[in-house]
């Protein structure tokens, strides 16, 4: 088939299907005239509403039945709530997309109930038309979460208790109304504790007003953010009123929460702690769960600040302790503070495959780089939707595809190859490492000849595919913010050239070249191949190449 299939509805919730058609680039016709032909049902059964798994009520599930093959077929999709119809279309986009149209029913729900993103990070904010598209992205991923938190929003944090200017508001209106209308929920997020006096009165109802004046806007859904603030009570009325921190923030949040739920039955409310990282059994967070409402969800980050790996075994230690499931607040793949020279594209990796059973589910923080942000967004989207099926590296080679497109995606494979090192993966450059390895042995063990020819021939490969990318890629966003980490990689593949040259002529001089463009190398911070292009490095400085 030529071209994108057309779709038509019959049923309930055709607007949703025709809206749904629109913003993911097929042709709605009316009156049952398009090659898939779509009938919607809703359902109120149980299997269509209760999750066993985690013991929940859902409003995600669906089923899916195809009969015939494309250009011409019939689709029947049961659902209990929109958000399952939506799914149900974007798993139908996915098969025509990759070309794997499966005739017969499909059942399938998602396991953590919450699944999405956070704009919480140091630096520049994303972009009105970057955060737009981010949630069509999210959207299509069957993530259902949008968090609004730039630190660097200054009305988020610095000054909290100003209302947002006109401007500021109308961009917060435009983003709720689209991410509502993707189906997804809203949540804005306050962070008033750099200068709140808790004890305040004027504090507080400045704390309301600036809520409240985001709650006009239609949004029921609120963060609290009291992390990255002092750890002790400032204030000498503070000191005064509370005996420490955590007495102070359990009024705090109560007091909120009771207030905000007086505007409506819908409102939710997540907060994220002082300490939010760590065992989970500490005085601070096993005290302020104790004691804060039931309802409200406390952020988490796991063990650390970024967590290597996150397990269900820390996961059931958090909900002992706090009278909770967690829900976290995943540093992944932020890249701000000490680490703006890493750039975060590798898949998702070292969740426990189990840890839906303990966890209300994952908010994502992102990289200021908002493209580039979505390889592993859809990784993790992945990943929450059915864990114990997930396949970090085949999901991450499909949103390779989807993000740079076909032209791209086998010169982005070969780069991101060596761009993958972060707090869940170490080591980086798999392919070169073991390229490297091969050659050690063939050199001294084996065919030094074909050994150095078959190396030069690596490396050329990856320089020619750099090259290209560094020229130009279809996706233009994403060359803008891989500029830097793509040049990097060009001057890391010449000098490994350079080494080979070397290796191969023994000439002294080459050597000493080699060693002069290393140490320029070495000054530009960006970071690619981990320390897999410094051991093999070190290796030729060393001589440990040069025949004696
Ligand atoms: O992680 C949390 C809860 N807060 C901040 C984030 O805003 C920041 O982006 C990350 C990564 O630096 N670390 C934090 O502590």
């Amino acid at each position: 088939m030529s071209s994108m299939p057309t779709l038509s509805s019959q049923g309930t919730d055709s607007s949703v299907i025709q809206s749904w058609c629109e913003r993911n680039g097929y042709a709605y016709l009316a009156e049952e005239q398009g090659d898939v032909r779509i009938t919607a049902a809703k359902s109120r059964a149980a299997r269509f509403t209760y999750i066993e798994e985690t013991n929940t009520i859902s409003d995600e599930i669906y089923e899916l039945a195809i009969q015939g093959e494309l250009p011409s077929c019939e689709v029947s999709i049961t659902y209990s709530a929109e958000r399952g119809l939506r799914f149900a279309l974007n798993a139908l986009a996915r098969m025509m997309k990759r070309g794997e149209w499966q005739e017969g029913v499909t059942f399938d729900y998602p396991r953590f109930p919450v699944r999405g993103i956070i704009e919480g990070f140091y630096g520049q904010p994303w972009s009105q038309s970057q955060r737009l598209k981010m949630l069509q992205f999210i959207a299509s991923h069957n993530m259902n979460t949008y968090v609004y938190g730039p630190k660097d929003d200054m009305y988020h944090r610095e000054r909290w208790q100003d209302l947002y200017d006109d401007e500021a508001y109308a961009r917060l209106h435009d983003a709720f109304v689209e991410t509502t209308t993707l189906g997804l929920d809203f949540y804005y997020s306050i962070a008033p504790g750099l200068s709140m006096r808790y004890s305040s009165e004027s504090d507080f109802a400045a704390l309301l007003r600036k809520v409240e004046q985001i709650h006009k806007l239609g949004v029921t859904d609120f963060c609290l953010l009291l992390d990255d603030i002092p750890e002790e009570l400032q204030h000498q009325e503070d000191i005064e009123a509370y005996s420490d921190l955590v007495e102070a923030h359990i009024r705090l949040v109560n007091r909120f929460y009771a207030e905000i739920m007086k505007w409506s039955a819908a409102i939710k409310l997540i907060v994220c702690p002082t300490q939010y990282w760590g065992k989970g059994t500490e005085r601070y967070i096993s005290q302020l769960g104790s004691c804060i409402h039931p309802s409200i969800d406390l952020f988490w980050t796991g063990r650390n600040i970024c967590s290597p790996e996150i397990t269900l075994s820390e996961a059931a230690v958090f909900t002992q302790s706090t009278h909770r499931k967690p829900l976290y607040w995943d540093n992944y793949p932020v890249n701000d503070v000490e680490m703006t020279d890493e750039m975060h594209i590798g898949p998702y990796r070292q969740r426990d495959r189990h840890l839906y059973r303990f966890s209300r589910g994952v908010i994502a923080n992102g990289m200021e780089y908002a493209e580039s942000s979505k390889f592993a967004y859809a990784t993790i989207a992945d990943y929450l939707w059915n864990p114990e099926k997930y396949d970090p590296e085949a999901s991450w080679r499909e949103a390779l595809e989807e993000i740079v497109g076909q032209a791209d995606f086998a010169d982005m494979l070969t780069f991101a190859d060596n761009v993958r090192y972060s707090c869940l993966y170490l080591t980086d450059s798999p392919e070169l490492a073991a390229e490297l390895t091969r050659f050690n042995f063939t050199y001294f063990y084996g065919d030094r000849e074909q050994a150095i020819h078959d190396l030069d021939q690596f490396f050329t490969n990856m320089l020619e595919a750099g090259s290209r990318l560094l020229i130009g890629m279809d996706n233009q966003e994403l060359h803008e913010e891989l500029h830097r980490w793509l040049h990097k990689y060009v001057a890391g593949c010449v000098l490994m050239k350079d080494c080979v040259r070397y290796i191969r002529s023994q000439n002294p001089d080459e050597l000493e070249q080699v060693r002069a463009d290393y140490e320029l190398y070495r000054k530009d911070l960006t970071y690619v191949f981990a320390d897999v292009l410094m051991s093999f490095m070190n290796k030729v400085l060393d001589q440990y190449f040069t025949i004696q």
